[in-house]
């Protein structure tokens, strides 16, 4: 039996339905926090096994990549491994009810995600990655777009191996499709970012630490452009700008907020 949520994490929910029930426009931007629940180890969460040496900041570069790919392809097809029988836990499911219900009453309901997993999409929600896609590979020579997808049907194992990969086209390495630290986002996303969170009436954030830029900065443009900030995490982030923090994990918060919205 999941203990009840606290009376002030109760009314944190309250006072975030208010404002999100006369909201015209919300900006949503997760991080790995919201697929915590799905088992999926957060970003900054120590690393396990093998890869217990070693911080993902430092393996999540060109110049990792560059010095010696095999290892960082190697720890992205163990992050596959690691991800793929996770399924979408209730604040994906929540998010992707909300945008549905927002597409029937003319709200615009943008998600944006730091995340990598496809977690959202599994849920059922029309999502925009800033930094890429796990189940993508791009060549590092001509930038061709490979799915990597290993279909149970045939050798998963294979397919998760952890041989480099050439291109067919052009010969080329096979690296993840996912914005590597100094690296720049795609631009199309990004712009699609930005503009929603200038033009959003309620911006929340969403299980991200809110270290990294610029994806972190998403929350002071909605701010500058007069929007209201909610930030659904259970512990503390460098933003100072919120104006309501619900301090719960977001699968125990967000179908609460939602009942509560419908509710006013
Ligand atoms: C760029 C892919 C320039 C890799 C990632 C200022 C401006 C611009 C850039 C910078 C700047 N200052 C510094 C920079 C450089 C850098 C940066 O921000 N560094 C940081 C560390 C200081 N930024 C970049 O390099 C970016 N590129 O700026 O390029 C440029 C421009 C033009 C031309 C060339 C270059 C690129 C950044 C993208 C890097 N790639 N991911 C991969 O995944 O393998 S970022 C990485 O961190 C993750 O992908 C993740 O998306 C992101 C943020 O992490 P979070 O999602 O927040 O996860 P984290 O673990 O940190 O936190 C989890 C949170 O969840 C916690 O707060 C926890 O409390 C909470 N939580 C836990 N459980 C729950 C929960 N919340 C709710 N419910 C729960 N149950
Ligand atoms: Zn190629």
């Amino acid at each position: 039996m999941v203990a009840e949520l606290s009376a002030q994490i109760t009314a944190q929910i309250k006072q975030a339905a208010v404002m999100l029930k006369s909201a015209k426009s919300i900006c949503v931007l997760t991080g790995a926090g919201v697929s915590a629940e799905s088992g999926i180890p957060t970003f900054r969460d120590k690393q396990t096994g093998l890869w217990e040496k070693f911080r993902a900041e430092d393996l999540a570069s060109p110049d990792a990549f560059a010095r010696d790919p095999k290892l960082v392809w190697s720890w992205y097809q163990w992050r596959r491994q690691q991800v793929i029988d996770k399924k979408p836990n209730p604040a994906h499911l929540a998010l992707a009810q909300w945008q549905e219900l927002a597409a029937k009453s003319g709200l615009t309901f943008t998600l944006i995600t730091q995340n990598v997993d496809d977690l959202h999409e599994q849920a059922g929600s029309c999502v925009h990655h800033l930094h890429g896609r796990l189940w993508q590979n791009r060549c590092n020579n001509c930038q061709k777009i490979v799915k990597q997808s290993p279909n149970p049907s045939n050798n998963a194992a294979q397919a998760l191996s952890d041989e480099l990969v050439n291109c067919n086209d052009c010969g080329g390495l096979l690296r993840p499709d996912i914005v590597w630290f100094g690296e720049a986002l795609p631009e199309k996303e990004w712009q699609i970012a930005e503009n929603a969170a200038a033009d959003c009436d309620v911006f929340i954030n969403i299980g991200t630490s809110s270290l990294v830029y610029p994806a972190a900065g998403l929350a002071q443009i909605a701010r500058q452009h007069g929007a209201q900030v909610i930030e659904i995490n259970p512990h503390p982030t460098p933003n100072t700008i919120v104006n309501v923090t619900i301090a719960a994990p977001a699968g125990r918060a967000l179908p609460k907020l939602l009942k509560q919205i419908s509710a006013l």
